[in-house]
């Protein structure tokens, strides 16, 4: 197998070309000129290590507005090697409005985590999302070509598969859906589900985080769209072709981690914040502000343990770093209110001998203070309401492996499936969350360790170079049974597969 670090052959029929909402960077007109700043998300942080090995393009909407005739931006060479492309997607102020702030994080994204009384089903943001993804099909039509292969990501795109294939019959396109798919009940409450799951019937893969997200697709394509599945092997035979369906979760690039928390002036950062804090325990929680993470949930739970074990009043910090995220749509700018209210309350509540119990930041972290901060926490508290997966955990295991941290995770993160090794508590719940913390902070040290050292195998096991290499089997399983389904229909003209004419260049790693 070769290395994922392993330098590639140079590209010259087809490559990669990944296709999502928001990119690895946010461009912003100021007084002073185009300022780009890197964009804070799980997807990024996945795809980012991927893109960065290979050639290939990135094409995305870097926040700007334009005209409704103008469909791509800037065309930008991302590392002085010019081996990955950046072209931006320029969408209008209404399109963000109605497809991204509407459609996307006031519908899709409540809907898929359970949270259906925040679902706002409307017409009119269908008809931006429909129009968004068309448009979004023809910058990757005018930016790829026949061979390229298109890996779609997450919920924003469901539709793009579709128009790609109606202008490009055939083409390699696979996606990723990195939140939660709901149970078939919940999700045919979206009123054009059905054209939905259609569009995403055009991939030759799917890959979701976890079997069961697996499971409600196929379940929801067969009893929305009508569709015959093969549950077994992870198949829907769809109208346009077969397609695989596979639950691949996504691993860090856990080395990384480690690296830069062996870094001197990282260590030395992670001892200052210790020395900051005071007190004996630093707990520490890091999200995207969103309410699907639990933040004021969790915040609860400290506030309960505060009460009940009087005795951690002095020597217990909890750090809650929280990324400003969505910050245009209503239910984030109330929840950040509702967060600031219980921060406040706690901490006049139980500040003692200036001891601040609950420490808040909201801002985006550079990646050697977020390491520092982790490495500076005895625990972490993962506790979403409902998470596709959950890479704040993973990356707070490879940081503390060879220590005695503790996680405690949500069994409602996609996570949970793989990092058994961690204390898991219900985030709806403040006693039984405070009761872990407790349980946590008191285990033995033996027991921390063997606890770590479990986690930090899962997290090394299944990694960034596992998942890419998953998913190259599968698109490469596709591949093959294309090749067999060309060579039955002996002598009758086939499209060929993007992804195999790739695979057999050595195109891919
Ligand atoms: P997200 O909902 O964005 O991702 P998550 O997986 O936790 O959630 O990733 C967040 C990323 O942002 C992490 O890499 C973390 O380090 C980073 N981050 C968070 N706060 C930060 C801060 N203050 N400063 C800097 N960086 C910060 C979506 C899904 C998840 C799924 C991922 C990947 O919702 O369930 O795990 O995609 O598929």
């Amino acid at each position: 197998m070769l290395d994922f670090f392993e330098p590639l052959k140079p590209n010259t029929k087809g490559g990669l070309t990944v296709v999502s909402n928001r990119g690895p960077y946010t461009f912003r007109k100021t007084a002073r000129g185009m300022q780009v700043t890197p964009s804070v998300s799980g997807l990024v942080s996945a795809i980012q290590p991927v893109i960065k090995q290979i050639h290939g393009k990135w094409v995305a909407w870097g926040g700007r507005y334009g005209s409704e005739e103008e469909i791509l931006g800037r065309s930008i060479a991302l590392q002085k090697t010019d081996k990955w492309l950046f072209q931006e997607i320029l969408l209008t102020e209404p399109e963000a409005a109605e497809y991204y702030e509407g459609m996307c994080n006031s519908c899709l994204w409540p809907l898929c985590h359970n949270f259906i009384e925040k679902s706002v089903f409307e017409e009119k943001t269908w008809q931006s999302y429909r129009r968004v993804n068309r448009k979004f099909a023809e910058a990757v039509l005018k930016t790829t070509g026949p061979d390229d292969m298109i890996w779609v990501q997450d919920f924003h795109l469901a539709l793009l598969p579709g128009y790609l294939c109606r202008q490009r019959p055939g083409a390699g396109v696979s996606l990723f859906w990195h939140i939660p798919f709901p149970p078939p009940e919940i999700f045919a409450i979206l009123p054009w589900a059905e054209e939905f799951i259609k569009g995403l019937l055009n991939c030759e893969f799917i890959g979701f985080h976890t079997e069961s997200y697996v499971r409600n697709f196929l379940l929801s394509a067969r009893e929305i769209c009508g569709v015959t599945i093969d549950a077994t092997r992870g198949l829907i035979f769809g109208p346009e072709r077969t397609v695989r369906v596979g639950a691949v979760p996504i691993g860090i690039d856990w080395r990384e981690f480690e690296k830069i928390a062996s870094q001197p002036g990282v260590v030395r950062k992670a001892a200052g914040i210790r020395s900051d804090i005071g007190g004996e325990y630093v707990i520490i929680g890091v999200d995207r502000m969103d309410y699907t993470k639990g933040i004021p949930e969790r915040l609860m739970a400290i506030e309960y343990l505060l009460e009940q074990w009087p005795d951690y009043k002095e020597k217990l910090t909890f750090v809650q770093v929280a990324v400003p995220s969505r910050t245009d749509v209503a239910a984030y700018r109330s929840l950040r209110r509702q967060i600031e209210e219980i921060v406040g309350r706690i901490n006049g509540k139980y500040t003692e001998n200036f001891h601040v119990p609950v420490r808040y930041l909201f801002k985006p972290l550079s990646r050697e203070d977020l390491v520092a901060h982790y490495l500076a926490a005895d625990m972490a508290v993962v506790t979403p309401l409902k998470d596709g997966l959950n890479l704040v955990a993973k990356e707070y295991v490879a940081v503390k492996s060879d220590t005695d941290g503790v996680l405690i995770l949500s069994p409602f993160a996609g996570a949970a499936v793989q990092l058994t090794g961690a204390l898991k508590a219900n985030p709806y719940d403040p006693r039984e969350l405070a009761n872990q913390v407790i349980a946590g902070l008191e285990m033995d040290e033996t027991e921390k360790k063997r606890r770590m050292s479990a986690l930090a195998r899962s997290v090394r096991e299944q990694d960034i170079n596992w998942w890419w290499q998953s998913i190259q089997q599968y698109w490469l399983s596709n591949a093959e049974a294309a090749g067999e389904a060309a060579g039955e229909a002996a002598g009758e003209a086939s499209h060929g597969s993007a992804i195999g004419s790739m695979l057999n260049q050595g195109i891919m790693l």
